[in-house]
């Protein structure tokens, strides 16, 4: 599989790039070295049309202006820390409050903003690029400096992996996701309310009014927050559960997996076919339905606005140098950070 190199606009004046792949189903991937950021995933209808399943844009510029996270690495740390600073062996780090009085998603220029090194790898049946940036110590208020890369691969059978690795000179915090919006309806058709959820998951975090963890896990049986048999993600948008009215009719939530090795969520259109499995070895993921989404821009000709994705962000507990009941996501120097989720789609009869 060719990966096709082409030039996206700039960033403060530096060329950023977009890379190409398509497999022989006829399943394309392309993303930025900016953010490392997936800009289209093509995947097939039952029919077995490609149709593209993320939210995003043709130009840097909209990305700049408008867009909320679509598609990108999100790091040193995903969501959100309180007060915008923590305490690690007895130093106390500031962190820039990009969201009130909170830290959000790795800062203003977390690692969504800024360009990676990038090189390209190909093979007979999975290729890919290994997107790779050195945060250096202090950046974003962070300690130690940071060598991160991301790989992302497609192979034949439909399969978007995405494999996280990062080493630290110093103990720090790392928690990374993907943003990527995914909207099965193929080229935005409809919203994803039609769309159906199933996750194997007993808990999820309560939040309190700043969207941060109180600490406190709530059970799923009997709430909109039950997908263990399936649910659509309308149920969540016209629910009266606290929790839901609190994220602005919706979900914004941390789940807590009830196994780490391939824990598979499913998100299904029903009337499309399309499916996305997504397995992985993270204890958590956020489910977002993009309930904040504000209807003032385009994407790619169709009006933003609420509902009209929905992100499934494999992560680490969210705040949880905070929370000492939470997994923590310190990292020492001679440790390893490392974790791989995978995206696999298929249209179903
Ligand atoms: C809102 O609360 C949500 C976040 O979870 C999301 O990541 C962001 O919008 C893009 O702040």
């Amino acid at each position: 599989m060719k990966v096709l190199q082409e030039e996206f606009g700039q960033v403060d004046g530096k060329q950023v790039y977009q890379y190409t792949l398509v497999n022989e189903q006829g399943m394309r991937l392309s993303c930025l070295d900016y953010g490392c950021i997936i800009t289209e995933l093509f995947a097939p209808d039952r029919e077995g049309n490609f149709e593209n399943v993320v939210l995003g844009f043709d130009s840097i510029e909209d990305y700049l202006t408008h867009s909320p996270y679509f598609g990108a690495i999100v790091g040193r740390v995903a969501g959100r820390i309180a007060e915008s600073e923590f305490e690690l062996n007895g130093r106390r780090f500031a962190l820039p409050k990009n969201e009130g009085q909170n830290h959000l998603h790795g800062g203003p220029r977390g690692f969504s903003h800024v360009i990676w090194d990038a090189a390209i790898i190909e093979g007979e049946n999975e290729s890919g690029i290994q997107f790779s940036y050195v945060s250096p110590d202090g950046e974003e208020g962070y300690p130690g400096t940071l060598q991160v890369k991301v790989t992302y691969t497609l192979n034949q059978a439909n399969q978007l992996k995405i494999r996280y690795h990062a080493t630290t000179d110093q103990t720090t915090l790392v928690n990374l996701t993907n943003h990527s919006y995914f909207n099965l309806s193929g080229d935005l058709k409809r919203n994803v309310l039609e769309h159906t959820l199933t996750m194997d998951s007993k808990q999820f975090f309560e939040l309190d009014e700043a969207l941060l963890p109180t600490g406190k896990l709530l059970n799923v049986e009997g709430t909109p927050f039950d997908f263990r048999s399936g649910r659509k993600i309308a149920d969540g948008i016209t629910s009266s559960h606290p929790q839901n009215v609190l994220v602005g009719q919706g979900y914004d939530h941390p789940f807590l997996l009830n196994k780490q090795q391939s824990q598979e969520m499913v998100l299904s259109d029903p009337e499309s076919g399309r499916q996305l499995i997504v397995a992985t070895e993270e204890p958590s993921v956020v489910l977002y339905t993009s309930n904040t989404m504000e209807d003032t821009f385009k994407i790619r000709g169709t009006q933003s606005g609420k509902y009209m994705g929905v992100c499934l962000e494999t992560q680490g507990p969210p705040d949880a140098i905070h929370h000492p009941n939470f997994k923590q996501c310190t990292l020492e120097a001679g440790q390893v950070y490392q974790t791989e989720t995978t995206y696999t789609f298929n249209g179903v009869k």
